[in-house]
């Protein structure tokens, strides 16, 4: 019998999330909720919540943590590929949210057992069986093995014929961008998908216009930019045709964390289901907006008749860009 298809394989630490349960600076926090997060594990239970079959690789600690990462993100739907670590912890970060819009994390997670992941540790078998490779910037700024075996991964893709979808998701807390430009600026080549976000597309290219980044992506050969704008939207470009895409309708925003990974997910479901630039960017602003609505970062995604009817509201546009 023949494994059946994947929608998307992503590969990425997670970490256990502890959510503080007030607002303001930690040194007054009283408590933390226990949750658990990571840009790659979000996107694949955003794309397990709207009915896609989805996979995620990493490493976990023997500990407590790895348990509850597995437990969660498999809750989800999502299939786990994660190899046990028995000398090295599972990361762990700290929100700290000022404001919705203003949270800063901190990280323990130097020598985690996910930035032990080799290339060895990869079911090389689920990708001639998947649709579409993601994967982020975040993997190639952990000290250790993680960068290796994510380009591992990447070729492994390549190899199959597997379409490539990238999110830079510069941290400013892992690296600085002279750092982050030389490593992340190679990985802008040859994409089926870049989901960026707008400052971080721009500060890597050192280009300050519109159409200056849509034609050196072009150049690149990335077939569908989408340039995520927070509160303003998106900008989706792709084949000459350049479009707009409104926020969805306004949610009480509690926390903007993770809710760049939802957009992706949801505009990779859109293209996974055939859907139209117009269409997947819709989705992909409805499903970004619900991600907004919890202090976690994927509790509150939508599942696909929810998204599809938020969606239903956002409003596109055709942008006249001289190229
Ligand atoms: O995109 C959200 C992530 O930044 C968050 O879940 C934590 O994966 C994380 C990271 O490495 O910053």
């Amino acid at each position: 019998m023949t494994a059946p298809m994947l929608d998307a394989v992503t590969i990425g630490e997670s970490m256990i999330l502890m959510d503080p349960i007030e607002d303001g600076p930690l040194d007054n926090v009283t408590g933390y909720r226990q949750r658990v997060a990571g840009a790659e594990s979000n996107f694949a239970i955003a794309l397990s919540r709207l009915g896609l079959h989805s996979a995620w690789i990493s490493r976990l600690g023997d500990d407590p943590f790895g348990r509850l990462v597995r437990e969660r993100i498999e809750a989800e739907g999502v299939q786990v590929y994660a190899s046990i670590d028995a000398e090295a912890p599972t990361g762990i970060y700290f929100k700290e949210r000022r404001a919705p819009e203003r949270v800063d994390v901190y990280y323990y997670r130097t020598g985690s057992a996910a930035s032990r992941l080799t290339p060895s540790d990869l079911p090389a078998d689920l990708f001639p069986r998947s649709r579409m490779f993601h994967f982020s910037g975040i993997n190639l700024a952990i000290p250790g093995e993680l960068p290796r075996a994510t380009l591992h991964a990447l070729a492994l893709a390549r190899k199959h014929d597997v379409p490539v979808s990238f999110d830079p998701n510069l941290r400013p807390r892992l690296w600085d961008i002279d750092t982050a430009r030389p490593v992340l600026l190679p990985m802008i080549q040859d994409l089926e998908l870049l989901l960026t976000g707008e400052s971080e597309i721009y500060a890597l290219l050192g280009e300050n216009e519109l159409p200056a980044v849509l034609r050196e992506l072009a150049r690149r050969r990335v077939r569908i930019a989408v340039i995520k704008r927070g509160g303003a939207g998106a900008i989706v470009a792709s084949e000459g045709r350049v479009i707009s895409v409104a926020p969805a309708a306004p949610i009480r925003v509690i926390d903007s964390v993770g809710a760049g990974d939802a957009f992706n997910a949801g505009f990779v479901a859109g293209q996974l289901r055939g859907l139209s630039i117009e269409d997947s960017g819709r989705l992909g602003s409805a499903t970004g907006a619900a991600a907004l609505a919890g202090s976690g970062d994927y509790e509150t995604l939508p599942d696909w008749e929810t998204a599809m009817s938020l969606a239903g509201s956002v409003a596109v546009a055709t942008m006249e860009v001289a190229m």
